[in-house]
């Protein structure tokens, strides 16, 4: 009896081995490949990987996708991405997991009805116009993307993305994810709005060169973190007081909301305006280019005036900023100095989402180190990548 269920377990073993295939699209089905990418779909089992070879002259396979398994998308050719003239669908369902890699298509969404148990969808080195997985039990995380308009997500991380927009919208959740909202080391050209209560937020190291940060919603008794942005309203997309940050949370909504190491550089009469005493907001070692004039924060100190540069090609800033943030060790930069205001310093860097000699290499998707270390402690530090 013994034997049998050892048996039963091993032919199970292979079972679930034999079931992960790769599925090859090529252009005109070569040498045996699938055609259209939706063909390839509809012949795949949950854990295969569909291989995609770039067109010729980079045409598109003109299709509109809509997955209902767990799939992996990846580009037959190394650095290429494939192009897609269409759109991405992604039916959610509890456990599904979906990873997309070097897609070129019009927009990838999560849409249908929700039983319970979360679907997570990977979009890595893909370009967009529009990206939407605003959806109850959903996690998206999204590293080295461009996406041309609005990115919208309930939950998950966004790393090292060139977007339009960042909104995190609220979903009644029924399978909560144990896990923060975490925006870190992006490029947002329209800003980043928080309307999402289920998550703690943290909005880490992102380059903001002409919008703001608005915080509409948190989650109940949470403390949230905004370290380390660079946010100019001077060209435009700011509040109604031309303010960097706005916070205005509904009556009952109430949390923390930590502000330390930004560039907020302009704001035509606030910097910081929260519009009512239901967030409890901390703001230090903040640096802009006006006096530094704030409503409703409960605690702030060393917010100073400052001489900067910021350079939106190479998107960083220079000047006085350099070690001028907060001397706490947690927020000591990568070459173990004081915190560098703005989106280079602190150990969320630019430089980790951003090497200076990335090239074609991986790309790092996301870190998790710890910000302070005792002597005789575990250092434990998981991250993650991708290849392009
Ligand atoms: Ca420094």
């Amino acid at each position: 009896m013994k034997k049998r269920l050892l048996f039963i377990a091993i032919a199970g073993l292979f079972t679930s081995m034999a079931s992960a295939a790769d599925l090859y699209v090529r252009e005109n089905g070569a040498n045996g490949a699938y055609s259209t990418v939706s063909a390839a779909i509809t012949a795949a089992a949950n854990g295969d990987r569909i291989i995609i070879k770039p067109k010729n002259g980079a045409a598109a396979y003109v299709e509109n996708l809509t997955v209902n398994k767990s799939l992996t998308f990846v580009s037959e050719t190394t650095y290429q991405k494939y192009k897609l003239q269409g759109t991405i669908v992604v039916t959610p369902l509890a456990g599904r997991v979906v990873t997309i890699h070097n897609a070129d298509a019009s927009s990838i969404t999560i849409s249908g009805a929700t039983t319970g148990g979360r679907t997570t969808l990977n979009v890595f080195n893909s370009i967009l116009s529009f990206f939407d997985a605003v959806q109850i039990n959903a996690t998206a995380n999204l590293s080295g993307c461009t996406v041309q308009n609005e990115t919208n997500f309930s939950h998950g991380k966004f790393t090292g993305n060139i977007l339009g927009s960042i909104y995190v919208g609220h979903t009644v959740d029924t399978s909560l994810a144990t896990d923060d909202v975490e925006i870190i080391a992006n490029i947002v050209t329209y800003g980043i709005s928080n309307g999402q209560k289920n998550y703690t937020f943290k909005i880490l190291n992102n380059f903001l060169p002409q919008s703001s940060i608005n915080i509409w919603s948190v989650k109940n008794g949470s403390t949230n973190e905004i370290t380390n942005n660079v946010v100019d309203t001077n060209n435009g997309g700011s509040g109604q007081f031309g303010e960097c940050i706005t916070i205005n949370l509904e009556t009952g909504n109430t949390g923390n909301i930590s502000i330390y190491n930004n560039i907020l550089a302009y704001g035509n009469d606030y910097i910081i305006y929260n519009y009512n005493s239901n967030a409890t907001v901390s703001a230090y070692y903040n640096m802009s280019g006006v006096p530094f004039i704030v409503n409703n924060v409960a605690n702030q100190g060393s917010n100073i005036l400052g001489d900067f540069l910021i350079n939106p090609n190479s998107h960083s800033v220079s000047g006085a900023n350099v070690n001028a943030g907060s001397p706490a060790v947690e927020y000591t930069d990568l070459n173990l100095t004081r915190n560098d205001i703005g989106n280079l310093g602190g150990s969320n860097s630019w430089s980790n989402y951003w090497p200076a000699d990335g090239g074609n290499r991986a790309q790092i998707n996301y870190l998790n180190v710890p910000r302070r270390i005792t002597t005789g402690a575990t250092l434990n530090v998981s991250g993650s990548g991708f290849s392009k």
